[in-house]
């Protein structure tokens, strides 16, 4: 990070404002306060495995190939048994249909496919590709639909370029009875385009659950949550549903009335109303949020009470509603009380055994572990549904996230989780490279394996330019303070004088790939909507590969340049006010690249003033605030907001450092304090041809001083 002195932040702390999450704007609530997780980085586990060109994800639980014999599959396949109801899946899916395909027969009768082996679950599902067809037996349509699916996967795999498949038989099933998406966090909800084109994701990935409960759609909350969507809103939402459905997705739908609610029968008519609305758009799914609320609306009794009421007069009388789930206000164990009685023992005491219960682990951005679960769970006796705070930056919004999903226990089993889901970013399309791997690891837990999963969904994501958006993602995973992720760790960084050839050109072929990835990405990937929300990112990530590699030069020129041209290079690559600026709102390569460059920047700048300049004696009249920039550090920095005088006392030239972009007004002083020259800086850097008889400047203006030095 820059360093500027505190009193002279303003440009800075605007930009860090700006930044802030939404929630933090509340004001009968204070999110900061519960933020005071500090956390560590573990390294991704996993390592890449040789799929044979054939991916399918999530990963099935078994599937066997017989490379011995080859299928055609060139035609696709020819619709036979029991695939009537699956044609306009199979069209929508892009499963390649025709006359003289291999036969496909599809059975979804749950007493046939548990005797031929299927596991008794729903989504479950058996498939084989043999030389009499393909055949899918599953054990209900949800099972049909995911089988096909995989089938999709495997006739668009790179093994069926040739036309041929193996023997292939898959026996599938989930870990998990909920395994989806919370669109929970604060910020511009998703858009109704973004969110039908996530919907087809789920379904690709074969993940169940999307709960639709975005903090600042003000029909969801306080203060509207008592009336009805405007018409355009409540039609949407009617499509989305639709599009559930159509993707085996049980769309919940989620209010979240606790900042204003009153717990009177006025306010439960208002909710069952709004209940009853949402329901005739489609909905048949309902959560309600008590997070991030204080006051009476977060009495735990009353909560519960509502839920329970709710279960009974408006769940058990519709008959087709599924059961209700809450986000407590206790929802994480940074605050939760383990106490009996304290408010997590009360629902566990008071709440509906069918009612399902969030949970966020042990602060809010958590991994999911059986340590933190075994806090959780008998305390609202029924094993907890874990919303995972990951990749969601409403807190760090100056982050991209795309980095592995890790932090997910690989032994968690169904006795202990009901369901997870992830909170993603308001960066919608950007985020499916997360839930490409939450819904690998939700479907087959025991078997995930993370750095496998990201390095398929890279290639899923872009398959024209995966090479460059890997360049991208794996430097851009971390969040700094917030959520640790590991990041760059392929990349070994060092400090000057610490450098040797070796590592010079691996940083070099690092920071080449770095520099041209935006383009390969801007050139390559298909997904407009995608480029679009990384654009800012990539810009950055281009800018800090040139930097980087300007640290390389640099390293190479010091001990050959005359120190002028070398003094013009190096303060070429400095970062200008503007650059810090966009690169504070677009943060990557944080964790490595970012601290390579300042650190190197910094070791470099010493060993530059050391041999070529003393940095005293100067004398600042006038504000010694400036004094925080005298101290022969280039990444030290002193805004002028008003005139500064510096005291010459005989050294000449002076050497001004200042930022680009800002001008500056020098005036030359005598003795006497006599004005003898004045003129305007227009370069950042300079050494001015000062008059003999200056023993004085002045400056002022819209600049960053950063040194003043004397040859
Ligand atoms: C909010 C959520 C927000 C997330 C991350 C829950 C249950 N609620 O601290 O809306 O997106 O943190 O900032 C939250 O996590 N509260």
């Amino acid at each position: 990070m820059m360093k500027f002195h505190s009193s002279l932040l303003t440009g800075l702390a605007a930009v860090c404002l700006a930044n802030a999450p939404a929630a933090m704007a509340q004001d009968s609530f204070d999110l900061d306060s519960q933020r005071g997780e500090r956390q560590v980085w573990q390294h991704v586990p996993g390592s890449v495995v040789d799929h044979h060109g054939l991916v399918v994800n999530p990963t099935p639980r078994q599937f066997t190939t017989d490379e011995t014999t080859q299928v055609d599959v060139s035609s696709g396949v020819t619709p036979g048994k029991g695939t009537d109801a699956y044609l306009a899946d199979m069209k929508r899916i892009g499963i390649r249909v025709a006359e003289n395909g291999q036969p496909l027969t599809i059975c979804n009768d749950p007493a046939v496919a548990v005797k031929a082996g299927v596991e008794p679950k729903t989504g479950a599902y058996m498939l084989s590709i043999s030389g009499t067809g393909v055949d899918i037996k599953a054990y209900d349509d949800r099972g049909a639909f995911y089988a096909l699916q995989t089938l999709r996967q495997l006739l668009d795999s790179e093994n069926a370029a040739d036309g041929t498949l193996p023997l292939i038989t898959i026996s599938d099933y989930p870990t998990l009875k909920h395994r989806g998406v919370v669109e929970g966090f604060y910020g511009d909800p998703w858009s109704h385009e973004v969110r039908t084109s996530l919907i087809d994701y789920y379904g690709r990935n074969k993940l169940n659950t999307y709960v639709f409960g975005p903090k600042d759609d003000p029909y969801h909350s306080s203060p509207h949550w008592r009336e009805p969507y405007p018409d355009k809103q409540a039609q949407q939402i009617a499509e989305l549903v639709e599009a559930c459905k159509r993707n085996r997705v049980d769309f919940v739908w989620a209010i979240h009335p606790g900042k204003d609610i009153k717990w009177n029968e006025e306010d439960y008519q208002n909710l069952l109303r709004k209940f009853e609305m949402m329901y005739d758009l489609g909905v048949r799914s309902f959560a309600i949020h008590f997070d991030d609320i204080g006051g009476e609306g977060a009495n735990p009794y009353k909560q519960t009470a509502l839920l329970n009421r709710l279960t009974d007069e408006f769940v058990k009388v519709k008959g087709d509603v599924g059961n209700l789930v809450v986000c407590p206000t206790d929802y994480s164990r940074l605050w939760a009380s383990p106490r009996e009685n304290g408010p997590l023992d009360i629902y566990g005491k008071t709440l509906a055994p069918e009612v399902e219960v969030f949970y966020t682990g042990d602060v809010v951005c958590s991994d999911l572990t059986h340590d933190t679960m075994n806090f959780f769970n008998p305390l609202v006796r029924r094993p907890g549904y874990f919303w995972w705070n990951y990749p969601v930056t409403d807190y760090c919004r100056n982050f991209m996230l795309q980095g592995p999903v890790y932090g997910l226990d690989t032994t968690m089993s169904e006795n202990e989780l009901v369901g997870l889901l992830s909170n993603p970013m308001q960066h919608g399309e950007a985020s499916k490279l997360a839930l490409y791997s939450v819904a690998d690891y939700t479907w087959n837990v025991a078997d995930y394996n993370a750095i496998d999963s990201w390095e398929r969904g890279l290639r899923d994501m872009m398959p024209h330019a995966a090479d460059a958006y890997r360049t991208f993602a794996i430097h851009s995973c971390d969040t700094r303070d917030g959520y640790r992720r590991d990041e760059s760790w392929e990349t070994p960084i060092f400090v000057y004088p610490d450098v040797d050839p070796a590592k010079m050109a691996a940083l070099r072929s690092e920071f080449d790939r770095v520099v041209s990835a935006p383009v390969q990405i801007e050139n390559g990937c298909a997904n407009s909507g995608l480029v679009a929300e990384l654009r800012p990112w990539l810009v950055e990530l281009g800018n800090l590969g040139k930097r980087c590699n300007g640290v390389l030069d640099l390293i190479e020129h010091v001990k050959t340049d005359s120190p002028e041209r070398y003094w013009e290079e190096y303060s070429a690559n400095l970062m200008t006010s503007a650059d810090t600026a966009a690169y504070a709102r677009h943060t990557v390569g944080s964790m490595k690249l970012q601290p390579f460059y300042e650190k190197n920047m910094s070791a470099l700048g010493r060993e530059y003033y050391a041999a070529n300049l003393k940095n005293a004696p100067v004398a600042v009249a006038a504000d010694t605030t400036v004094m925080a920039a005298f101290d022969a550090d280039p990444f030290t920095g002193a805004q002028l907001l008003k005139p500064v005088k510096v005291d010459l006392r005989g050294g000449k030239p002076v050497l001004l450092l200042d930022l680009r972009g800002g001008t500056m007004n020098v005036r030359e002083l005598d003795k006497k304090g006599r004005v003898i020259a004045s003129y305007t800086a227009d370069k950042s850097y300079f050494a001015p041809a000062l008059k003999p008889k200056t023993v004085a400047i002045e400056l002022e203006g819209d600049a960053t001083l950063h040194e003043v030095l004397l040859k």
